[in-house]
Parts: structure tokens; sequence; C-alpha cells
């Protein structure tokens, strides 16, 4: 059985207390009568953090005497939030220290508003990374994450006459409270210069890489408290230096200023994280930030290895599992083969042994535009070794598909690491399949099309290479914290292990249909509903009302999930209540949340026109309040929290087949929010789960939206045919939402019809509005949507990050779990 209460959930209220206050005078050098919400904060942060690292050290110390396998799980993105509410919760120590607080006259919901979200990712990616990292520690798995320490965050975004802005965000202006710096564990990591060809005594070939610059990487470590306290593993991120020694002779040269130019550039890697998941923008310095962490944390993993094994690699793999998230840091395999061969000096095959042994790769997108491809001659002049390491790979693994498939060079062509065209370009998909034991997509169907469509050939080489890892989320954050209301109430239901074993909530279908329970549930849900009108209000000045629905579309802007499709609809909606004042509809809330990446263009006309909409429709008193439209400005972490369990309505709206596998979707439906969703990504095993008959499936499968394509898609066809449509479109060339601006729209009207319309929006169009109907008029009926939504929370049991992080250690990571006192 599972240790149901940790240590700390006995620690008396008065210890709190004392530590807290210990922590306002000894730490941050004020007292109680001058501390403002922010010492509060770091205070109560700092008293907690000694609870922390005592179990770190007791983790460490085990890990290290039971020398035990560990993951490392290698992601560029660690989307983390907010971590004060987590580690209460996960400590057991939630409820004394917000009595505690409450007796020294300080409020614990308003200090947990002044810790800065830790937005060191884009979306899905970076996010799942927190919650895998989440769930590793509280299965008691000997896990490191390991990453970049970015000094800017994803970008704040604010809307500027119903523009997106972009600002820096700094989260660790004031410091942070959770990271621990380990300058005994600094690494030191060599770019650029040339490979130098010798022979050794026996006439063998020798590569010496003269490294034209080396700079530092030193690691901060934040920990990752399990749930239940015992154990607590790292997240270690690297933030790059000026390796002074190194420059010394420039300096010595009477190149102070020379000098200094090389410490900006070498502090520059770990600047800033790159916003665009949108193309691959071929930068120099994004491949420098993926070789700088990789090569830090495998230096930082093979120090540790000899420590306990010295020089003798055998056990190497046996020990040391390696997961990519994502290609981003697939440089990791050949920087591992540069180690074993050029330092080690194994031979090749003995390298490439224990080298396709350590690394699995997951794959998050079927995007052609993202997968990963970087020019032969940036390798050349940044990581001249590795090039030569990945021709050498390439050379041995064409050999390979000779004998599988003679003389064809067709496969030859399409397998190769490298493409041949204007520019030699190196794929990164492909070396990362090529150099891995297993590889996974991540929901059903994003995999089988994984096997199908991207990487057919390889899954015919290696039958029991590419698998399925289905998505989770952690049910500590996104429905414990997040939702402590209803959190309680399953508590009373059910009790409460259901953190630890989702598959529990199951319990609470019995009472699908009872009115009492029913009452509560709903009762719940529009308190959350008031909690977040009261922050609409506050954030954009617009009153809602929490009777209406609150209809959630939250995630990155893109056109594959189809935010513009909602649009259309919500046009059509009002044009239908204009046309006729009596047109039946339940009240609706409109709130989206959506970053875009600068750079891309469409995304942020998108964002455009959905506030000049909002505008036009929130201000018409015509529409009665029918129909109210909300786009709350830096969708984050922590405004996530404050959004999803105030849903009633979760927009799962992508093109079928372009969303590998969506994490917002697990998250609404938890909190008891209704999916509207195509069958698309983990929306098809939502739907499997919680019966067709609490779900709005609509639009065109994977298979007719291939079909669809191969007949050929005339988006005109619908335009011509569909009124409605029409009207919507040509409204959008008219400025009507643009006083003064015709045509500030027509962006979006070009790109659905003149642009061939490549997500099938208005393919789609007619479906979605019929389910978008059902959907209204289940509303209507409350017993009947209190059932519904009771029915999503209890049938979300499989996406819990537990579940999915034991598939990897079952199907991949083989890992056993090693136990703290
Ligand atoms: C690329 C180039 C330069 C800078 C950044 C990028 C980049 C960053 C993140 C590209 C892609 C990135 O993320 C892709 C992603 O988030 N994929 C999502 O992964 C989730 C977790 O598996 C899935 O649930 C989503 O469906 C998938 O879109």
């Amino acid at each position: 059985a599972k240790k149901s209460v940790s240590k700390t959930a006995s620690l008396p209220k008065k210890a709190i207390k004392d530590a807290i206050v210990r922590h306002l005078h000894c730490s941050l050098g004020t007292d109680e009568n001058k501390a403002d919400n922010h010492a509060w904060w770091k205070a109560t942060c700092a008293s907690i953090q000694e609870h922390v690292l005592e179990q770190l050290r007791k983790t460490q110390k085990s890990h290290y005497f039971n020398d035990t396998r560990a993951v490392h799980y290698f992601s560029a993105e660690f989307l983390m939030g907010r971590l004060m509410s987590n580690n209460l919760h996960n400590l057991g120590l939630f409820e004394q220290t917000d009595q505690a607080l409450k007796e020294l006259g300080v409020n614990l919901t308003d200090i947990m508003e002044e810790e800065p979200d830790m937005a060191l990712g884009n979306g899905g990616l970076g996010r799942l990374a927190a919650c895998f990292i989440d769930s590793l520690a509280t299965l008691d798995m000997p896990a490191v994450g390991y990453g970049l320490h970015y000094e800017h965050g994803l970008f704040r975004q604010e809307i500027k006459n119903g523009e997106q802005i972009e600002r820096p965000d700094s989260w660790r202006d004031y410091g942070n409270p959770w990271e621990i710096c380990r300058p005994e564990s600094i690494q030191e990591i060599p770019l650029y210069g040339y490979v130098e060809t010798k022979y050794g005594e026996n006439g063998e070939i020798k590569k010496e890489w003269h490294p034209g610059l080396i700079v530092k990487g030193l690691p901060w470590d934040i920990p990752v408290v399990g749930y239940g306290g015992k154990t607590v593993n790292v997240l270690r991120l690297w933030q790059s230096q000026a390796s002074s020694y190194f420059n010394w002779d420039v300096f010595n040269a009477g190149g102070y200023v020379d000098a200094q130019k090389e410490n900006v550039q070498a502090e520059t890697i770990s600047k800033v994280l790159y916003p665009n998941d949108e193309t691959e923008a071929g930068k120099e310095l994004r491949l420098i930030q993926q070789y700088f962490f990789s090569a830090c944390s495998l230096k930082d993993i093979i120090r540790r290895y000899k420590r306990a094994h010295g020089n003798n690699w055998s056990r190497f793999s046996s020990q040391v599992v390696i997961q990519l998230n994502d290609t981003h840091p697939a440089i990791a395999i050949p920087e591992l083969m540069r180690i074993l061969l050029d330092r080690a000096e194994l031979d090749w095959d003995s390298a490439w042994q224990i080298c396709s042994k350590t690394f699995a790769y997951t794959n998050h997108t079927l995007l052609p535009e993202a997968l990963e491809k970087w020019p032969a001659r940036m390798f050349e002049k940044i990581l001249p070794r590795h090039l030569e390491i990945i021709y050498e790979i390439n050379h041995r693994f064409m050999v390979e598909v000779e004998k599988m498939w003679p003389g064809n060079n067709a496969i030859k062509q399409k397998l190769s690491i490298i493409e041949e065209g204007n520019e030699k370009m190196i794929r990164m998909g492909n070396l990362s399949v090529i150099g891995s034991f297993k590889v996974n997509g991540v929901a059903e169907i994003h995999s089988s099309l994984v096997k199908k469509n991207l990487f057919p050939e390889f899954d015919k080489m290696w039958p029991e290479k590419l698998t399925n890892v289905t998505n989770g989320i952690t049910p500590r954050r996104w429905l414990k914290a997040c939702n402590p209301k209803l959190s309680a109430l399953i508590d009373e239901k059910i009790g409460n292990d259901w953190p630890l074993h989702l598959d529990k909530l199951e319990q609470l279908s019995q009472f699908a249909d009872n009115t009492k329970f029913q009452k509560q549930f709903m009762k719940i849900k529009h308190e959350n509903k008031v909690a977040l009108a009261k922050e609409v209000l506050v954030l954009t000045g617009i009153e809602i009302n929490p009777k209406a629905i609150f209809d959630v579309q939250i995630k990155r802007l893109h056109e594959y999930k189809r935010q513009h499709l909602n649009l259309l609809h919500i046009m059509a909606l009002y044009r239908r209540l204009l046309e006729n004042p009596n047109y039946d509809m339940q009240p609706r809330v409109f709130i989206f949340g959506a970053k875009a990446a600068p750079s891309y263009k469409l995304a942020k006309d998108i964002i455009y026109a959905i506030n000049q909409v909002a505008d036009k429709v929130n201000n018409d008193k015509r529409v009665n309040g029918k129909i109210k439209v909300v786009f709350l400005p830096n969708y984050r972490v922590s405004l996530a929290e404050k959004i999803i369990p105030a849903a009633d309505i979760s927009e799962q709206i992508s093109t079928a087949g372009l969303e590998a596998s969506g994490t917002g979707n697990m998250k609404l439906s938890l909190n008891g929010a209704l999916t509207v969703g195509t069958l698309d990504g983990a929306n098809i095993e939502i739907a499997e789960e919680v019966g067709d008959e609490n779900i709005f499936i609509f639009g065109l499968n994977v298979n007719e939206v291939h079909e669809l394509d191969k007949v050929g898609y005339n988006p005109f066809d619908i335009y011509y045919n569909n009124k409605e449509i029409k009207a919507v479109l040509d409204w959008l060339e008219t400025d009507y939402f643009t006083p003064g601006k015709p045509g500030a729209l027509a962006s979006l009207k070009r790109s659905l019809l003149e642009g061939g319309d490549q997500y099938k929006v208005l393919a789609d169009f007619e479906s979605y509005s019929d389910a978008q109907q059902k959907a209204n008029k289940a509303f209507g009926d409350k017993s009947r949507w209190a059932k519904m939504a009771i029915l999503n929370t209890a049938r979300m049991g499989k996406f819990t990050s537990d579940r999915a992080i034991n598939d990897y250690v079952e199907k991949i990571w083989k890992l056993q779990p090693c136990t703290v006192e």
C-alpha cells in the first residue's frame, strides 16, 4: 500500500509559524509588522524548503547506496508554473500552513499570487515534462530532469488595441526561493574550432577536436517533491557562463574588451527561451542551446556513473536511460558517441552498442514544418566532430538499409539522416529513431500515424521499436490544488487517496444520477465560475454572467488548433441573434487564452480578430448578454489553474490527425467540463472513457481528412453553397468589427479561401455548429448536464500522469522504485 500520510503531515502548526517568522527575521531581514506579501511569500517558501531539502538529502543517499538505474529526462522545456501550492500539497502541509499563516494575519491564497510562474516552456511539451517529473517523484522512481536555466521564460503577452505585444518575462528578478546553485558541479562545454586527424602507434586513426570556445555550465537544482513528501528528485537546469580561464590569453594580451565580448556570447546561450513552436527557425543560437544542455547533462551523468563504476563502461546502459523529449536534445546521441570514441577510446561497435541502448525518443508532432532539421554547414562550424560522427552513423545505417531494400535509392534518400538538396540538412528525427532503442508517440492515434505515415520504413526495419505511451496529467496540480472545493467533495464521497489512484474516481459514477450530489457538484462549479468572473473583470473589465455556459479554448494559437473555427461559429451565432432576436440559445461566455509565436503573422491576426469581435459583440445591446467573448491576456499555467475549474465546455477542435495528443483536454474533462471535439489525439481515448453520450464529437476523422485531400478539397465550394459561412467570411472584409479599418481582418478570410484552407475549417464548420447546438440543448437540462459533467470527472482515471509514467517504466525504462525513509 502506498504511503497515505507523510511525515510532515503531522508537523504542528506552531512549528510552522515559528519557522516562517524565523525566516522573516533571519532570511528576509524584516519583521511581522513591516513584511509585505512578497516577504511573507519568501519566508513561507524558505520554511517549506527546509522540509524539502531534508527529504532531498535522504532521497539522494538512498539512490546512491542502492546504486539504482535511473531515467534522465532531457527536455529543452519544463513549464513548471508556480511551486508553492504544489509543494505544500505534496508535503501534506497545505492545511496547517494555511492555518498558521491565518494566525499570523496572513492569507495563503494572497501570498501564493506573489510567486511568478516558472514559464520555461512553450506549451504542451514543456508542461508534459513538468507533470512527468511530478509523477516520477510520486512513484519513487530514480529520475533527474535536465534542461536549460533560461534567464527569460516564455514572453509575457499584453494586448494593446486588440493586438498581441510581447514583453520579456523576468521570473527570477527577485530571486527564486526554490532553486539551489551547485558551483561544485560546473561543466565545461567546447564549441566551434576544428578536428585534427592523428595516427596512433599502430597506425589507427584518432580524432582530436580543438574547440574555438569553451563555455561553463552552472547547474541550478529545483527539488521535485513527490506526493506524500518522501521522494524528492531534482530538476537540474544549466546556466551558461563564460569560462574565464580559457579566455585568459586574450585577457592578458590586453584584450580585456575582446574577452568581455566572448563572455557576452557565452552568457547569451541560456538567456532566453525560443518562443517559436511554429517553424524551425534555423537559428544558430538554438542549436547551441540544445548542444549546451545536452552535453552538460551527459557529462553530469557520466561523472556520477564513474564515481560508482570507474572507467568500466559495461554497465552504463543498464544504469542509465535517457529520454529525449522530442528531437531538441537529439545531439546527445553523437555527443555520447564522441565521448566513448575520442575520450574513452572505445571502438565504434562497442560505443554504438552502449549508445543505442541508452536513448529513447518521444515524438510530439507530425507537422512537417516542426520536424527539426539543421544545415550541415552550421554543424560544421559549431560541432565539427559531431558532424563527422553523424556521417559515420549514417554510413553504417545505409549499409543496413541496403541489406533490407537492395538497390532502392528512393528509400535510402528518405531514411538518410542527411537530406540532400540545395543545402545539406541534418534530420534530427531520423537521427533520433536510428540512435534510440524505443520511439513513442503520445496518444494511440498519433502513434499509429507515426508508424504509418512518418516512419513506416523504420517500423519495418525494427518492428518493436515504435510504440505508444498516451500522455497524462498530474491530478495533484490539476484537480487537488487548483479545485480545492471539488477535491473536498470527492474526499468526502470516496476517500482521499484518489490523487494517487485516480481510477478510484470511477466510484463517483454511482452518484451521477443522485440529485443531491448533482447539486453539490454543480454548486462548486458555479462558485468556481463566480471566482473566475471576478478575475475576468479585474483582468479585462468585462462583466460576465456566472450562470452562462463558460466555453473555454485555452492553448497555444495555431491554425491547426483552429481558434478561428471557434470564432467563425461565434460570429454565426451573433448573426443568428441579430437576424432573430428570439434565437434560442443559452447565454454563453466564450473564453480564449492563447499566445502566438511572435513571427506567426496569421496567428496574431486571429488574436486580433477575436478581440475585435469580442469588442463588438460584448457592447451590442441587441445581443442582450447572450454572448460574451473574453480574450484573457498572458495565458500561462497559473491562469489555467483558475480557468479550468470554472469551465463548462472544453474546445478541442484541431483538424483530425494534427494534434498529437493534447493535455488541456484531460485537465478540463477531469474538472467536469464537457468536450466539444474532433476525433484527434487523446480526444479519441477520452471519448472511449467517458462514452459517446458524454462528449460532443464532430467533424472529419483522420481517414476522411485523408480522403478529402485525395479527391481535392476546394473551400470555395463550401463558401458558395453555405449562406451562413459566406456571410460570416464576407463580414470579415467589411469594417464592421474594425471601424474605420475595412479589410483589417481580411487575411483570415483569404487563408480560408484563396489560401486553400489547409486545416479544413470550412469543411468542419457545419458539423461543429451542430455539435454546439447539441451542447447548448444539453446545458438547458440541468440534471442531464450535471450527470454528464460528473461522469467526465469520474472517468478520467486513465489520464493521470502516474499511469503514463508507469507505462514508460514498463515498456521503455525498466526502472525499479527506490523507497526513501
Ligand atoms: C521549435 C523550434 C524553435 C523553438 C521552439 C520549437 C518548438 C518548441 C516546442 C517546437 C515544438 C514545441 O512543442 C511541440 C509541442 O508542444 N507539442 C505538443 O506536445 C504535447 C505533449 O505531448 C501534445 O499534447 C500536443 O498535442 C503537442 O502539440
